[in-house]
Formats: structure tokens, C-alpha cells, sequence
């Protein structure tokens, strides 16, 4: 049974591919104990296809992923919070305003992922990140919620976290549009190097990566 459960994303918004999805499958093809389940872009679908996987995987360690267009580094996320307002539809055509994740559910939850020592990690790794403190709120801030929300009521001892990532090279040459971007498999090196910090460090470090705006 692998150790860490990995998610990624199908395609939206247009897009023909997700980057979150390509790096998680490339990295779930170099490392045993890495498994690799693609989740939905639907609010409908999203969050029972996540508790499916990780009642067939039951991981130690869960790290969600998905695209975050326009961002220059991969940047692990700090909060999820009970909160759904989409700016797009997704991909079921649904487009949710101002609707809780969990009725009743906490405001929000902290990542119990070490943020701060898996961007060191990351940079170590060459690989451009920092860490975020709003995950949005269209699907991964649902699936970060659900997750978060899963693991504090039903999984209890397994850590858990979401990592958003850039466009790759591709979809911007694709677009025509001038924005940052990430090959998959330097994203693979910074989910890895995620993979092995988080499943190592329990205490996060004592340093800055705090943001005023
Ligand atoms: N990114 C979107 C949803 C799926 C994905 O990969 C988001 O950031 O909400």
C-alpha cells in the first residue's frame, strides 16, 4: 500500500491539460510509494472521488494539487476555508455562490502539512515556491476544505495539505498569453520534494514566509 496519496486535477477552464495532474502521475510513476488518483473538476463529484481514494489507499500523508494559472512559483497552501464562490463554472456546468463547503463545518482549518520546510525543501530542489495563503475559492479550495475536514473527523493521524501549481511551458505557448510557468517535471521535483519533507517533518521552521498583502 503506497504511503502518500497524490491528487491532481482534470482539465478545466478550457485548458486541454492540468499541470497539477501530469506532475502527479509522472512523479506516482518514479516512486513506490507515491499513489496518484485524478480528481474531478465538479463540486458535485470532487470530494466523494477523494474520500473513495483515500478509503482504498489509506494513506499516511495526503497532498491535493491543482493549477493555479498565472502563478510564477509552486506554492504550498496554508488555509482552506468553508467557503464556495465560483467564478467559472466547472466542468458539470455547476457555478456555486457564497455556499459553505460543510454546512456547519469550522470557519476554516490550517494545512497540517510543514509549509514553510517544504518550500525550503522546494527551493533546495531549484524549484521556485513560497507559501500561499488563500487557495481561492473554486474546486481546490473545496477538495483542501473537504480534505482537511475528512482527516480532522473520520482519518484521524493523517496529515494533510494542498499544493498549487503553475501553468506549464505548454499551455502557455499554447495560450499566446505572457505568463509564468513551470515544466511538469520540475513540478514533479517540487511535489517530491514535498512528499519526502512532510513525511520527515512534523515541526514546521521558525522562519518568515509571511505575506502583507
Ligand atoms: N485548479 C482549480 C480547480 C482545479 C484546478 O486544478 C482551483 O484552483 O480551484
Amino acid at each position: 500500500m503506497a504511503r502518500v496519496l497524490m491528487t491532481g486535477f482534470a482539465p478545466f477552464g478550457g485548458e486541454p491539460v492540468n499541470p497539477s495532474w501530469q506532475a502527479v502521475s509522472l512523479l506516482a510513476a518514479r516512486r513506490d510509494d507515491v499513489a496518484a488518483v485524478e480528481l474531478p473538476c465538479e463540486f458535485a463529484a470532487s470530494l466523494p472521488a477523494l474520500r473513495r481514494a483515500l478509503g482504498e489507499h489509506r494513506p499516511s500523508l495526503v497532498v491535493c494539487t491543482g493549477q493555479a494559472g498565472g502563478r510564477a512559483e509552486v506554492t504550498p497552501e496554508r488555509v482552506a476555508i468553508n467557503l464556495i464562490d465560483a467564478r467559472i463554472p466547472d466542468n458539470a456546468g455547476a457555478q456555486p455562490l457564497d455556499a459553505p463547503v460543510v454546512p456547519d463545518g469550522p470557519a476554516a482549518y490550517f494545512t497540517t502539512l510543514p509549509v514553510k520546510a517544504c518550500v525550503a525543501a522546494i527551493r533546495a530542489a531549484g524549484v521556485p515556491a513560497s507559501v500561499s495563503h488563500t487557495a481561492g475559492t473554486y474546486v481546490c479550495n473545496q477538495v483542501f476544505y473537504g480534505l482537511m475536514h475528512l482527516l480532522a473527523t473520520e482519518f484521524p493521524g493523517v496529515r494533510g495539505g494542498f499544493v498549487h501549481v503553475p501553468f506549464s511551458p505548454e499551455q502557455v505557448a499554447a495560450s499566446g498569453k505572457p505568463e509564468p510557468s513551470l515544466s511538469v517535471p520540475r513540478i514533479a521535483d517540487a511535489l517530491e520534494a514535498v512528499a519526502d519533507t512532510a513525511s520527515s517533518v512534523t515541526k514546521d521552521l521558525p522562519i518568515s514566509a509571511g505575506a502583507e498583502h
